[in-house]
């Protein structure tokens, strides 16, 4: 006796002729749902022209055997049994990131779980696949090796200059890194052997570069709305002078965005802006009085240093939504660090302080 494959259609037609010659036996069973029926090719069934292990085994699952079925005289049940759906779960192997700063970049894993717990999101599958996400700010080093492969020019768009090309301006002082930098945050590139890992090492990234000019409200309602259709989130660490004494938001343009966004943005899931709350907390500020973090169509983040604590820049307002690590007290925890090793960690930390 061997298995014999069959076609998807051989399968239905000697399925359904099965069903049928049940439904006129003397059924003590009833069949519900789907049959699942293993097709033998039975050689001792020819010997003696009766198939006996069909009736054997009918008669042990309460059928009782009619006939055999035209055209396919050599072939008999074997086995019928009620299928019921089962969870079953993929085994997909999880891989920790391989890259060379992914150990210290402590925010996303570490021993003492003072973490974001990435590794259990990451493990679950939550990679950022799918997700396109956009950095509103200074622009975005689109060639860098950590980042190229994720880049998404359907996410960047030049506003300062007028062109689709966020690539940051060089300067002496480098600053026009900090767009880059937050990118590689979210983004940049697991297990490719460069830097470290972004949060969401498997979603797109772009950036707007609008931070590098005259700042209007129609440079933030463009950046606002660009390509709501195919950005998720946008992400903006930026407002109004957090000097303890302004008290500023959107204008017309920018909260038409918001507003636009919210409810058009994602086939109308909505546009998420996520927003940093601000770094007064020295000057005494409050995100509150800060228009844009205090919007309800921002999500508001705060900042905890690495051991939880409150840092200086840190602004407290009822508008924050959620708090992520980032950088922290320049004497915290220094005794626990070898000598040399506090710029190595400022670099990598998540927040846009440094
Ligand atoms: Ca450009
Ligand atoms: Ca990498
Ligand atoms: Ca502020």
């Amino acid at each position: 006796m061997g298995q014999v494959l069959i076609s998807k259609q051989q399968w239905q037609l000697f399925v359904s002729k099965i069903v049928f010659s049940f439904s006129h036996a003397k059924m003590k069973k009833t069949l519900k749902g789907s049959v699942i029926l293993y097709w033998f090719y039975c050689i001792e069934c020819d010997k003696g022209g009766m198939p006996s292990l069909a009736c054997q085994i009918l008669f042990l699952h309460g059928f009782v055997y009619v006939n055999s079925f035209q055209g396919h005289q050599r072939h008999t049940v074997t086995w019928a049994e009620q299928q019921v759906v089962k969870q079953r779960k993929k085994r997909d192997v999880f891989e920790e990131p391989l890259d060379p700063k992914f150990r210290d970049q402590w925010y996303l894993y570490n021993s003492n779980h003072h973490d974001l717990n990435a590794k259990a999101a990451w493990q679950l599958g939550y990679t950022g696949k799918g997700v396109v996400v956009s950095i509103l700010d200074d622009g975005i080093e689109k060639n860098h090796p950590d980042l190229m492969q994720n880049y998404d020019p359907d996410a960047s768009y030049d506003v300062n200059d007028g062109d689709p090309d966020p690539q940051p301006r060089y300067t002496q002082l480098n600053d026009n890194r900090h767009g880059t930098r937050c990118a590689g945050e979210v983004a940049a590139v697991a297990s490719n052997g460069i830097c470290g890992v972004g949060v969401a090492y498997n979603a797109k990234i772009g950036g707007v570069r609008m931070l590098d000019g005259e700042v209007t409200d129609m440079v933030e309602a463009q950046s606002l709305s660009l390509n709501p259709q195919h950005i998720d989130v946008y992400s903006a660490s930026w407002g109004p002078e957090d000097d303890g004494k302004t008290v500023d938001g959107p204008a017309k343009l920018a909260k038409e965005a918001f507003m636009r966004g919210v409810t058009e943005g994602r086939g109308g899931l909505g546009s998420i802006f996520v927003w940093a709350s601000g770094n007064g907390g020295r000057e005494k500020d409050s995100c509150n009085c800060d228009g844009y973090t205090n919007s309800i169509y921002t999500l508001s983040i705060s900042s905890s240093t690495q051991n939880g604590n409150v840092p200086w820049y840190s602004e407290a307002c009822s508008s924050t939504l959620a708090t992520t690590y980032s950088s922290g007290n320049l004497n915290e925890n220094l005794r626990s660090r070898k000598p040399g090793e506090l710029n190595k960690l400022m670099i990598l930390m998540v927040g846009d302080k440094f």
